[in-house]
């Protein structure tokens, strides 16, 4: 079954090659051996302070970190990928739920999200760049796995607030472990505000559990696998983060987050990687908290598995993101 569930995902190297060597100088996936932090490792990247900052609000934005003609290219590539001139294996993309039932809309202006640009090597040299990659290790340790990548072009909001995203914790989507090894790195391509739909975080949420998950019921219509997540303190301060093109967050998996709606007339893009070390575990969710999510992952994959002879109902979370995982490790003298 190997083989074929390559051929779906796309993806050829399963993290059954993960290396299960100790790492030691920017720190293994041991907390710090001063026990005093526990969301971040000891490592030369991060100051003290944005350390404790990581530690006790669960995000870090370090500025101007990815330069602008690199921008440029994944803005290209995109374009191109919208316009069918580049097609990329395995690759998703997602269409707003309000603007592709629109008669007048072009198509490709429906597309609000490409995710799984693992084979693509333009798109995915943002996810093995130096100088974002110092500082992931600073979360996973020395072995990086890069595990979820996605290219978000929040569209103008058609009329029916359809362009928000509901507050969430990434988590819910993953099935490895332990969270606190699992970081996103998450990119502005251009001025992100509150009147383009910024990222909002509820600082600190990340010390919290996985907490329960589904679609919010929004009279627009919520895009395809936008969860809100369930049952959060309502009155927890929210941070809207403002940021310029090149400007990068680092933040936890467990932290609520969301964007607003889009106001302007313009296309928001950022793109963004989830890391994990090299020495995560992959857990089986059947009957967790993220069951559901099993559930609806495997059914949208399910006609591709059929056409492969493969029967959904043997396919787990586990099996489909064992082969999106890659290896982004910096060469040890970095
Ligand atoms: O970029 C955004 O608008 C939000 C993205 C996000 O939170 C996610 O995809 O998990």
């Amino acid at each position: 079954m190997a083989e074929r569930l390559k051929t779906v995902f796309g993806h050829l190297d399963p993290t059954g090659s993960i290396s299960c060597v100790p790492t030691l100088s920017t720190g293994g996936v041991v907390s710090d051996v001063s026990g005093k932090f526990r969301y971040t490792l000891d490592n030369s990247i991060l100051s003290y302070e944005q350390r404790k900052f990581y530690e006790d609000n669960g995000y870090l934005v370090i500025r101007n970190l990815v330069p602008k003609e690199e921008l440029d290219k994944y803005r290209d590539r995109f374009e191109k990928i919208c316009k069918k001139e580049v097609e990329v294996p395995a690759l998703i993309i997602m269409r707003d739920v309000a603007i592709a039932r629109s008669e007048f809309v072009p198509g490709q202006q429906a597309i609000t999200k490409i995710q799984s640009f693992e084979n693509d090597d333009v798109l995915f040299s943002y996810c093995a760049l130096p100088e974002v990659i110092k500082y992931v290790q600073a979360f996973t340790g020395r072995t990086v796995k890069a595990m979820h990548t996605m290219l978000i072009n929040k569209p103008p909001d058609p009329g029916k607030k359809s362009s928000r995203h509901p507050l969430h914790q990434d988590l819910h989507y993953f099935p490895f472990r332990p969270a606190d090894r699992v970081v996103c790195s998450w990119t502005a391509m251009e001025k992100v505000n509150r009147e383009n739909g910024c990222l909002v975080v509820l600082p600190g949420t990340h010390k919290g559990e996985l907490l329960q998950h589904d679609y919010p019921e929004w009279e627009g219509g919520v895009n395809r696998m936008y969860h809100g997540v369930r049952d959060f303190d309502p009155n927890a301060p929210r941070v809207h983060l403002p940021m310029e093109a090149g400007d990068t967050v680092f933040f936890h998996p467990l932290l609520i987050h969301g964007s607003g709606m889009n106001k302007t007339k313009g296309f928001r893009k950022s793109i963004s990687c989830h890391y994990a070390s090299g020495e995560i575990e992959f857990i089986d969710v059947k009957g967790s908290i993220q069951g559901d999510l099993e559930k609806e992952v495997i059914e949208t994959y399910s006609k591709k598995l059929i056409a492969r002879g493969i029967d959904p109902s043997q396919v787990s979370m586990k099996d489909l993101w064992m082969y999106k995982a890659r290896d982004v490790s910096l060469p040890e003298d970095n």
